[in-house]
């Protein structure tokens, strides 16, 4: 079902391939001016959500996911760790709040969380949202009952990326499905928290899979309110360690098709921006880009840092976030 929302804007759900691919496929000047006029349309300008991310739980994964440091299955340099203390947690989030921050992260290497997992991360939220940051975390798949529990927690968000198209799902994991991912997507979404999920783009895929898998996330029944874009770290030890490096305009291409098939959602310029000129990054935000992570590790791999983000904002006059703000949908209409 479409819906208008409160700028008398359409927020399609019935988007189709053919239309996805004229709009990725535009002169690039077109195409940006089109999403950064959608973005100027829906967020304020000039503005950034600074988040930032935790590894709470580091490698010994069982899943074979091809880009992933800490995966079981790859031979990758990496110190593993089981799940951290709640004090370590309020700690990183302590300074997260001292960097600027507005959203907190928290990442776990698990295929999906035990019963007992879930309430050691229920605390976590529960910290983190008393420090007053957005909550996200992102566990892997979700058993029946664990969303709601982490929704009575005061979680915001649950990320839960479906990477890829689903035709070049199998290529990249074998251990799961794509319809695992959508099914995962679905708990969260009826348990009443806010979905994040986006993808990875250089693993080899197409300009056509960039777009399918964004149409995916634009057709589901609620677009997802955030859609983190990374570019794949090629990590040294994984499948894709040596893969052919994709330019960055594909990058800024697939970021504006997200903006403007999800014009409320917040996109993310997420994994990959170590790798990035300011003038690239500029690019991104200019195609509707309006959040970055913060510090000089993701989950293990390598960020900016803080310093070198923080002159590139000023020098960009771009500043954190003054609010977090949804444009309300007002009417739904077929
Ligand atoms: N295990 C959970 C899962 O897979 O949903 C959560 C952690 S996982 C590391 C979160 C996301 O990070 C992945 O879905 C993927 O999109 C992204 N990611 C992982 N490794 C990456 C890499 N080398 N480059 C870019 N993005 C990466
Ligand atoms: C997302 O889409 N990107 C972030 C966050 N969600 C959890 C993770 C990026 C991870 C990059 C690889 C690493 O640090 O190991
Ligand atoms: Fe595990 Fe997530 Fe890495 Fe896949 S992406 S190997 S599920 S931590």
């Amino acid at each position: 079902m479409n819906k208008i929302y409160n700028n008398n804007s359409i927020l399609r759900h019935n988007w189709s391939i053919e239309e996805a691919k004229a709009i990725i496929d535009q002169p690039l000047l077109d195409l940006v001016y089109q999403a950064q006029t959608i973005h100027r349309s829906n967020f304020p300008k000039n503005e950034i959500q600074k988040s930032k991310l935790l590894s709470i739980k580091t490698g010994s994964c069982p899943e074979d996911c091809s880009y992933c440091s800490q995966s079981a299955h790859h031979n990758v340099d990496l110190k593993k760790e089981p799940l951290i203390s709640l004090e370590e947690v309020v700690h990183a989030a302590e300074d997260a709040v001292k960097e600027g921050a507005t959203r907190f992260c928290m990442g776990a290497a698990w295929r999906g969380p035990t019963d007992r997992n879930i309430d050691q991360v229920c605390e976590m939220v529960e910290a983190v949202n008393n420090l007053g940051l957005e909550s996200c975390v992102t566990l892997g798949m979700l058993k029946d009952g664990h969303a709601e529990k982490l929704a009575s927690a005061g979680l915001n968000y649950y990320n839960h990326n479906i990477d890829t198209s689903e035709e070049f799902y199998n290529s990249i994991i074998t251990t799961r499905n794509f319809s695992d991912r959508i099914d995962t997507l679905g708990k969260v979404r009826n348990a009443g928290v806010k979905v994040c999920s986006g993808g990875i783009i250089g693993m080899g895929e197409t300009r056509y899979d960039r777009s399918e898998m964004l149409r995916t996330l634009s057709n589901l029944e609620q677009h997802p309110e955030s859609v983190p874009i990374n570019m794949l770290i090629r990590i040294p030890g994984t499948p894709l360690g040596n893969v052919e490096p994709l330019s960055h305009i594909e990058l800024v291409r697939t970021i504006a098709l997200a903006r403007i098939l999800m014009p409320l959602s917040t996109v993310r310029l997420s994994a990959g921006r170590a790798e990035m000129s300011d003038s690239t990054q500029a690019l991104c935000f200019l195609a509707g880009a309006s959040s970055i992570f913060l510090g000089d590790v993701l989950l293990t791999a390598d960020n900016p840092g803080t310093d070198k983000d923080s002159k590139m904002l000023d020098d960009f006059g771009l500043k954190g976030e003054t609010k977090i703000t949804f444009k309300e949908v007002i009417k739904e209409v077929s």
